[in-house]
């Protein structure tokens, strides 16, 4: 039999099976210990006679792997931010965006809490259209955003990502139809929220689709990929990598930079260039030393 990873309590797992039944299972069967299993791995479980509980036989081959939260074959993440309580914080977004893009992922970014500074949600949404990301604004509040952010979610595994207290259970919530997620309450004081989604869990959907909230974060560290693919790590810069005067370009303070001009032009967004030289340091302190 086949099924999904739903979720991971401590080593106890859960198994969407494909014929729409939840199994839980604590062994691993004849799994090597060395084989992790993570939620959204495809598995093949047994289940024994006189057992209430599952086997897995065999982890299928992954299609895409997230680090941060432990998840894999996600097809589209839904990177989330609010405009407002939180304030969005451009360089843990663009951070999230790296990160999602280095996991193969597909992205859509999410505007939250438009009815707090609509202009301001418009305004970041055009801003990242250009920089070649689809991007929705919504408002749980008003409703505004909603059906468009519905249709997007077609596919299999669809996690929803991004700070606390920007409203990710709360559109789950919404999709869902029922509170699955609890949705905290914003802090009066840091502005950050207080009850957070601990595991990350997927929530079957529709046939054979999930929906999954990742739990909320304050800081968000980036290592473990080369310094020398973020430039290709950021859509925006693609169409000017190669015509740089030097084919090694880091596009820092190099001469004739295809990248930098580019800036200079207004074809790349000066936020989204500063967030690629804040990376390129942290991924250069963070670099594994051998
Ligand atoms: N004004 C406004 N508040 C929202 C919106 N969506 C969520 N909230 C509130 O923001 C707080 C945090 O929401 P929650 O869903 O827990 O955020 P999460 O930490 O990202 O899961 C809650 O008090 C929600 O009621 C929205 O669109 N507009
Ligand atoms: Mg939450
Ligand atoms: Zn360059």
């Amino acid at each position: 039999m086949q099924g999904r990873i739903i979720k991971n309590q401590n080593g106890y797992f859960s198994i969407w099976g494909n014929e729409g039944r939840l199994h839980l299972c604590r062994s691993r069967g004849r799994l090597k210990r060395t084989t992790d299993v993570l939620v959204g791995d495809l598995v093949d479980y047994e289940l024994p006679e006189a057992s209430t509980e599952a086997v897995i036989t065999k982890v299928h081959p992954r299609r895409t792997a997230l680090r941060r939260p432990a998840a894999v074959n996600i097809d589209r993440i839904v990177l989330t931010s609010a405009v407002k309580t939180p304030d969005v914080h451009l360089y843990t977004l663009d951070k999230m965006i790296l990160l999602a893009e280095d996991a193969g992922i597909e992205i859509l970014l999410c505007f939250n809490k438009a009815d707090l500074a609509p202009d301001k949600a418009e305004t970041l949404r055009r801003m990242y259209e250009k920089a070649g990301f689809p991007a929705i604004c919504t408002s749980t509040r008003s409703g505004a955003g909603l059906e468009e952010l519905a249709e997007t979610l077609r596919g299999h595994i669809i996690a929803f990502s991004g700070p606390s207290g920007v409203g990710k259970s709360s559109l789950l919530n919404h999709f869902l139809g029922r509170d699955v997620f609890t949705a905290g309450s914003v802090s009066a004081k840091t502005g950050r929220g207080k009850n957070t989604t601990r595991h990350a869990e997927l929530i079957p959907f529709g046939e054979q689709s999930f929906l999954m909230d990742t739990p909320g974060y304050t800081s968000l560290t980036l290592d473990g990929i080369p310094p020398e693919n973020a430039g290709y790590l950021f859509r925006d810069f693609r169409p000017y990598l190669g015509h740089c005067r030097f084919s090694d370009c880091m596009h820092q303070k190099e001469p004739d930079c295809a990248v930098r001009e580019a800036v200079e032009r207004g074809d790349i967004l000066p936020s989204r260039y500063q967030s690629y030289c804040q990376a390129l340091q942290e991924l250069k302190d963070n670099k594994v030393k051998y």
